[in-house]
């Protein structure tokens, strides 16, 4: 397809997304929460900067399971399929090529730890999402790590605009022990649930609990409830 031509695809088919979850993301938790609990002042999306039982860190831990994996540009790829009108198998320069987003967003691991303010660079999930067009089935997504780690996340949640499939941080590309080349953030979830060194993102018609979330942390995984691990 020619450049202008995918351009305006994405840009038609983003807004036709938009439309289809609005009303579910505003149901999200991160949306339609009017008491989130945490502490320090405001943050961009109105609620308190640091949530409950989180700590403000000025380092960046790494966290993994025991294996980072080395992924040189060349051989880099991201596949995007499942229920997806356009399945794609992406190159470095294709993937380059996307609609750049920079955005500030803020950290919250699981382990207690929040950094914030952190700058970044990337594609947003929306825009590579209207480029395989998910079909009127399609409500969830499984991210595939090269690690063989796997996260999920519902399409209300992963369809925000700051969902983003990052490769530079404050202006430098994504260290490898963060993720890089390219790795997903969930500023408004604790951030299992983005997965470093993403590989492949799959549509799905129902949702499939990842690999944190099979072992007994929280679906959800909404912050400002200190939803850490799921009911059962
Ligand atoms: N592929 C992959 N992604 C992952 C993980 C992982 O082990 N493998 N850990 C998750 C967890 S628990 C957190 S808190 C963040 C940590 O990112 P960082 O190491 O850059 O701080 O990545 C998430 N994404
Ligand atoms: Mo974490």
């Amino acid at each position: 397809m020619e450049e202008p031509e995918k351009l305006n695809r994405i840009i038609e088919t983003r807004m036709k997304l938009k439309a289809r979850f609005e009303e579910k993301m505003k149901l999200t938790p991160s949306t339609a929460d009017d008491t989130p609990k945490g502490s320090g002042k405001i943050n961009r999306h109105g609620m308190p900067e640091i949530p409950i039982g989180q700590t403000a860190t000025i380092k960046w831990p790494v966290l993994d399971l025991g294996y980072q994996p080395n992924i040189p540009l060349e051989r880099w790829r991201l596949t995007l399929d499942g229920e997806v009108e356009n399945p794609i198998r992406m190159t470095w320069k294709e993937f380059m090529a996307m609609p750049q987003t920079k955005d500030t967003s803020d950290f919250h691991c699981v382990t207690t730890w929040s950094k914030l303010n952190m700058h970044w660079k990337g594609v947003s999930l929306l825009d590579l999402a209207a480029l395989v067009q998910p079909k009127e089935t399609a409500t969830h997504i499984l991210c595939y790590g090269y690690d063989t780690y796997t996260t999920n996340l519902s399409l209300e949640e992963a369809l925000k605009p700051d969902v983003l499939l990052v490769h530079a941080f404050e202006g430098q590309p994504l260290a490898k022990e963060h993720g890089g080349p390219v790795r997903m953030v969930t500023p408004q979830l604790y951030a299992w649930k983005g997965s470093k060194w993403i590989k492949r993102i799959q549509f799905l018609t129902a949702d499939k609990p990842g690999f944190w979330e099979e072992r007994g942390y929280s679906n959800t995984a909404y912050p400002w409830r200190n939803d850490r691990y799921s009911e059962e």
